[in-house]
């Protein structure tokens, strides 16, 4: 065969894909289960580049130069399971399988391990920036050996996207699961930005009384600044946006009930499994379900709230820059929250992440691209084996910086009854990591008053029990 590469799997990413793969001077085999979309792919694009149609996966597979490489692009779950099992068997030693959907880590990690048990190298690998990404430079995230990535790296880095700085982005994440484990992680922060921007919105219009075309205003300047992102830009373009059928402002006529797919569940899921506090993350993803309870919300809509106070235009203008600094300090946090995620599970699954590589690979391509994301790049490497983002003294000085008002912004919108759980959540994360002391204390107290769970001291190592329920005298040494 003579093509370096084979897709699998044609719906809108696998489609892309494979013609920014031709677009970059690679010839490209090409498959999908209903052979239509094979043939459409050929006629619209054909003179993109070099695409071999193959109808059947014997035939995807003689077509490729070895050793092979076939990159499957379909739904994740079962029908991923059935591919691999289809293609498997028509490979040889050394030959690679690269899943570019959005595979669960721990699936990631039982396939890798029955293709490596037969000789086979599978490459789980996150893919973000949607359709576009797909086709112009997606930030891609490959797992699996490092002597698949030897062969891989190279025409990854062709098709993703360039850090200003012009590097590729695409690094070997790490073993196994690492890949789907960090695109995992990434669509949590993903989660995580969209609420605190959508927070930071329902604040404009409810408390500072700004209309959505003036908000967008507000966004537009925001993104020239420090908050400089794809989803800032994004959500500039959908305020401003009218809805053609009745003239009223688009965010007003679409129904206020967030769906998801699932990649932020998962996120949470895998961050109470490993023990890690992603409140911002988790909050996110809840903020989704409460929208969704359409009768729950219904019932309740008759609960008392405060009157809101209207705020003057002078004093619109300043809450307006409370709230840039309230969504900037959230965002630090809920980064903060993602990469602790990242840096534990590397631990537990042996891994060995580079936090700092991360960064950088997620500043272009993907959904979360954002200036802020050379600050991190550029933290990590400074500091390699940083605890928490917010043990970059740049990053401390801001939250600095910005609390008086973030804490304004949280009081206020208390006292006004707009619900902000991610701007809430971040910062009780952020005091609680600052407080000398924390209530846990008395957890523990109770914990070996009811259930004789034990205790550590402050002044003496050991373990301790007080007998409660007798002369309250302490045991244990
Ligand atoms: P879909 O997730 O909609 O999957 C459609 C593709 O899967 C079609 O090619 C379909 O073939 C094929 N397929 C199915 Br369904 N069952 C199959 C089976 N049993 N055997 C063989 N092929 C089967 O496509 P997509 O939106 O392009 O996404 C592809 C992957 O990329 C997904 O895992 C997705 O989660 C991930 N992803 C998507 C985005 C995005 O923005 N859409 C971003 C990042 C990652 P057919 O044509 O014969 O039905």
């Amino acid at each position: 065969g003579t093509a370096q590469i084979g897709v699998t799997g044609l719906a809108v990413m696998g489609r892309n894909l494979a013609r920014n793969f031709a677009r970059n001077g690679y010839t490209v085999a090409v498959h999908n289960r209903t052979a239509a979309k094979t043939e459409e792919l050929v006629s619209d694009f054909g003179d993109e580049g070099a695409f071999l149609p193959a109808t059947t996966p014997e035939e995807l597979v003689e077509s490729l130069e070895r050793p092979r490489r076939v990159l499957v692009m379909v739904k994740a779950g079962a029908p991923t399971d059935a591919v691999i099992e289809e293609f498997a068997p028509l490979l040889e030693k050394g030959d690679m399988i690269i899943d570019g959907g959005n595979a669960h880590f721990e699936d990631t990690r039982r396939r890798e391990q029955a293709l490596r048990e037969r000789g086979i190298h599978f490459v789980g690998t996150g893919v973000s920036g949607g359709e576009e990404g797909a086709l112009h430079g997606p930030s891609i995230m490959p797992g699996g050996s490092a002597e698949s990535y030897d062969s891989l790296g190279p025409m990854l880095g062709k098709i993703s996207a360039k850090a200003e700085d012009g590097t590729p982005c695409v690094t070997h994440v790490g073993p196994d699961g690492a890949g789907h484990f960090v695109k995992m992680v990434h669509n949590g922060i993903e989660y995580a930005d969209m609420q605190l921007i959508g927070e930071a919105y329902q604040l404009l219009r409810e408390v500072g009384g700004y209309s959505p075309a003036e908000i967008a205003g507000i966004f537009r300047t925001w993104n020239t600044g420090r908050l400089d992102s794809y989803l800032i830009e994004i959500t500039a373009e959908v305020l401003a946006h009218t809805d053609a059928a009745t003239g009223e402002p688009f965010v007003d006529v679409v129904l206020d009930q967030a769906e998801q797919k699932g990649t932020g569940r998962w996120t949470v899921q895998s961050a109470l499994d490993l023990g890690v506090p992603v409140s911002g993350i988790a909050e996110a993803v809840f903020a989704r379900a409460v929208s969704g309870h359409a009768d729950l919300r219904k019932t309740s809509r008759h609960l008392a709230g405060p009157t809101p106070r209207k705020l003057s235009e002078d004093e619109a203008a300043t809450f307006a820059d409370q709230v840039e600094q309230a969504l900037y300090a959230s965002k630090i946090v809920a980064y903060t929250q993602g990469f602790h995620q990242i840096a534990v599970g590397s631990e537990q699954y042996g891994w060995n992440i580079d936090l700092g590589r991360i960064a950088a690979i997620w500043r272009a391509g993907c959904i979360i691209r954002a200036a802020f994301l050379d600050r991190v790049t550029r933290a990590y490497d400074a500091q390699p084996g940083m605890v928490s983002l917010l043990a970059d003294q740049g990053f401390a000085d801001e939250t600095a910086a910005a609390q008086d008002d973030w804490r304004a912004v949280v009081a206020t919108a208390v006292t006004n009854g707009v619900p902000t759980p991610g701007f809430a959540a971040t910062l009780a994360y952020y005091d609680s990591l600052r407080a000398p002391r924390l209530p846990a204390a008395l957890t523990q107290g109770q914990r070996d008053y009811f259930g004789a769970h034990t205790y550590h001291r402050t002044d003496r190592p050991g373990t301790f029990h007080t007998l409660w329920g007798g002369d309250r005298s302490e045991t244990g040494s």
